[in-house]
């Protein structure tokens, strides 16, 4: 099937910059944090699907995860989808929020399969170090889709997974 082939060239170029096989897919960079801290990070795009462009990338925003704003992009209109927050409400700068961002998707382009590019998002992160988030991502593209929302199972490898969603490791603060 030729997305392997496209997928093992990804993961040749991969190799060749020294960098793992998960950063031949679309992933979150920096993908670690310092639990309950304001963090810009954004999703890296380094290949489209089976050879075919990119025309929009949708990610869902993981539970505690508050104030996102995704990046403007020339050439890409951003879309923001919200939700209610159910159960506890947090406190921001002593407001309650009742609202969050649920989805956010970027649609544009074209991204060429022989360019990469980000997409960033600002946000606040829950005050949970030790726990990994996960932001799932559906990239459209002109021929196809690629659906980066497999979650590992407990034990199992985030390399082992064929389209693995985009992960995010909380830490301890530094003390
Ligand atoms: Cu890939």
């Amino acid at each position: 099937m030729r997305s392997r082939s496209v997928m093992g060239a990804a993961a040749v170029v991969a190799a060749a910059l020294g960098v793992g096989p998960a950063l031949a897919h679309v992933t979150l960079q920096p993908n670690k944090a310092p639990a309950g801290n304001y963090f810009q990070a954004a999703l890296s795009v380094p290949h489209g699907c089976d050879g075919s462009a990119t025309l929009a990338v949708r990610v869902k925003i993981p539970d505690g995860v508050l104030s996102v704003k995704p990046q403007m992009k020339p050439g890409w209109t951003v879309d923001i989808k919200t939700r209610k927050i159910e159960g506890e409400q947090p406190k921001l700068h002593g407001k309650i929020i009742t609202e969050t961002v649920d989805e956010v998707s970027w649609r544009g382009g074209p991204l060429p399969d022989n360019l990469y590019d980000t997409f960033g998002l600002v946000m606040k992160l829950p005050d949970a170090a030790g726990k990994t988030l996960y932001f799932p991502v559906v990239q459209e593209c002109e021929k196809g889709v690629h659906r980066w929302i497999e979650i590992p199972a407990a034990g199992q490898k985030h390399d082992a997974l064929r389209e693995p969603a985009p992960a995010l490791r909380l830490e301890p603060k530094a003390p």
